[in-house]
């Protein structure tokens, strides 16, 4: 029988008020916390002057998830700005607090407390062009934050393969991941956490951070899984190989390839280490091939040893390598043709430039293919002496590297193709004959960049003549996303790509009309 307790009205009113004066606290706090950088309102610059940012943070990531889906908000909006090209910086403010969550989320993961990436799908994408039809399905997730470039601002880079029925995803931030094929039909579905020994394979920390080193691709061969990353010794870079026996509970990594030449970080040379290639494909059944970026370091690319600014063949048994190319900046696409035992491969140029190239694999020859003496590219000083009214061909990166435009004239080979302006070219893929049921050349070409008019944001169809000597035509299908990966799912019969703005997968089928 129900009884009132005679203390019940007095305990209620407590409770009451307790839930009041938590409010206000919360709402008053919520408003320091979330408010408008440039507020007047005085107790609002009062009490945020007397708390540390690194406390304001930390309210803001465990107390007020309310501020924290704001920023995000921003985030977001300053995303959508982004595409729009309305403004170029991050928000200082938003890239550290979605350094701080990412921090926290990281912990999470390496502890085991968080054991999957949820994703959910968003709407279709749907293009047209002539004899096609595209659609693209899109799964978005919001658990995905180290960004390995400004442009990756609310997702992170990630690399994509396959693995029996299963989608294997390895982030530019070392998380490692599953999807069911199966799940692929569902609004919302896990992406299941492998856990690994990475971190005591990879000591650097700005590996697992939002920065500009970390994981550069996957690939999987029979019952092993390679990644490749940015290798930090001292101070010194270069973009090795780490690989483990496949398990889906947890990854044992060893180290696989390291190349002997690395770029010092403090030089006389310039060093960025986003020029770092890191692009795995299968070879046969004994080797794997692998692109080598130059890190900014030029005396490198046409330096015959020197393993920077190359594409290099890799023995699966014993790690030996040998330099199938050279003359490379930044390759960060690669397809091997087995049928006509071509390799090709994509490479960022630098203000413009950005190339296809072809390398027919019928001897040893080394191909050189120009980097850093031709390139149909500019140096960026070119354009800040301009804009001082100088001639812009005079900036001191030509007398090191001097950008001739014909390859030919200086010994070179030829790119099949040129993008200037840049579009930021990433992967590249060939669709299986039977996908758009043609005598072509197929290829699904990934873009990065901030501007979708020049062609970055976007998926490139390119369609390259039966005797692979010129590309008949290009659909570009406006993604507004970073493409950062591509690949091919046979079982699905649909490409894989992963978009980087804000952390998607995507399935693209295509249709004939
Ligand atoms: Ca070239």
């Amino acid at each position: 029988m129900f009884t009132m307790d005679k203390k019940f009205p007095y305990i209620k009113s407590k409770k009451l008020l307790a839930i009041c004066i938590l409010f206000i606290v919360y709402f008053i706090a919520n408003k320091i916390i979330s408010a408008d950088p440039d507020s007047k309102n005085k107790l609002v610059v009062l009490l945020r002057n007397n708390i540390s940012p690194e406390l304001r943070y930390k309210i803001k990531q465990n107390v007020f998830p309310l501020a924290r889906q704001k920023a995000l908000l921003e985030a977001e909006r300053a995303a959508n700005k982004i595409y729009a090209r309305e403004s170029v910086g991050f928000n200082k403010e938003i890239t550290e607090l979605r350094k701080l969550i990412s921090k926290d989320i990281l912990k999470k993961y390496r502890s085991g407390e968080i054991n999957k990436i949820p994703f959910y799908k968003e709407e279709n994408m749907n293009f047209n062009f002539h004899n096609y039809t595209y659609e693209l399905e899109i799964f978005d997730t919001n658990l995905l934050f180290n960004g390995k470039h400004d442009g990756a601002i609310l997702g992170t880079s990630a690399y994509l393969d396959e693995y029996l029925n299963k989608i294997i995803i390895a982030t530019g931030d070392g998380i490692i991941s599953y999807i069911n094929h199966s799940d692929l039909d569902k609004k919302e579905f896990n992406s299941k956490i492998i856990r690994s020994n990475l971190t005591e394979i990879i000591l650097d920390e700005e590996v697992y951070e939002q920065s500009s080193v970390g994981i550069k691709d996957i690939l999987i061969i029979n019952d092993d899984i390679y990644l490749s990353y940015s290798n930090n010794v001292n101070e010194c870079y270069n973009t090795s190989i780490i690989k483990a026996k496949i398990n889906l509970d947890y990854l044992e990594f060893k180290k696989f390839f390291e190349p002997t030449y690395c770029a010092k970080k403090y030089s006389d040379y310039f060093f960025n280490p986003h020029s770092s290639g890191g692009k795995m494909t299968l070879y046969d059944k004994n080797n794997l091939l692998f692109t080598h970026g130059d890190y900014y370091y030029w005396p490198a690319p046409q330096d015959p040893k020197n393993h920077l600014g190359k594409i290099l063949m890799i023995n699966l048994n014993n790690s030996e390598s040998r330099i199938l190319s050279m003359g490379h900046r930044n390759p960060q696409g690669l397809f091997l043709d087995k049928k006509n035992n071509l390799l090709i491969s994509t490479e960022h140029g630098p203000v413009g430039g950005d190339e296809i190239n072809l390398n027919y694999l019928d001897d040893d020859s080394v191909k050189n293919f120009g980097w850093p003496i031709s390139s149909y590219g500019e140096h960026h000083c070119k354009k800040r002496f301009e804009m001082d009214g100088k001639n812009g061909l005079d900036c001191s990166d030509y007398k090191l590297a001097p950008l001739n435009k014909s390859h030919k004239d200086f010994g070179f080979i030829e790119p099949l193709k040129y993008w200037s302006p840049s579009i930021g070219v990433t992967e590249i893929y060939k669709a299986p004959i039977d996908f758009l049921e043609t005598k072509n050349n197929e290829f699904f070409i990934g873009s990065l960049g901030n501007n979708i008019n020049e062609g970055d944001l976007s998926l490139h169809h390119i369609t390259i003549n039966k005797s692979y000597d010129k590309v008949i035509s290009e659909n570009t299908l406006k993604i507004y996303q970073r493409i950062r990966d591509i690949t091919y799912s046979e079982n699905l019969n649909k490409f894989l790509v992963f978009l980087e703005t804000k952390g998607s997968i995507g399935l693209l089928s295509v249709k004939k009309k």
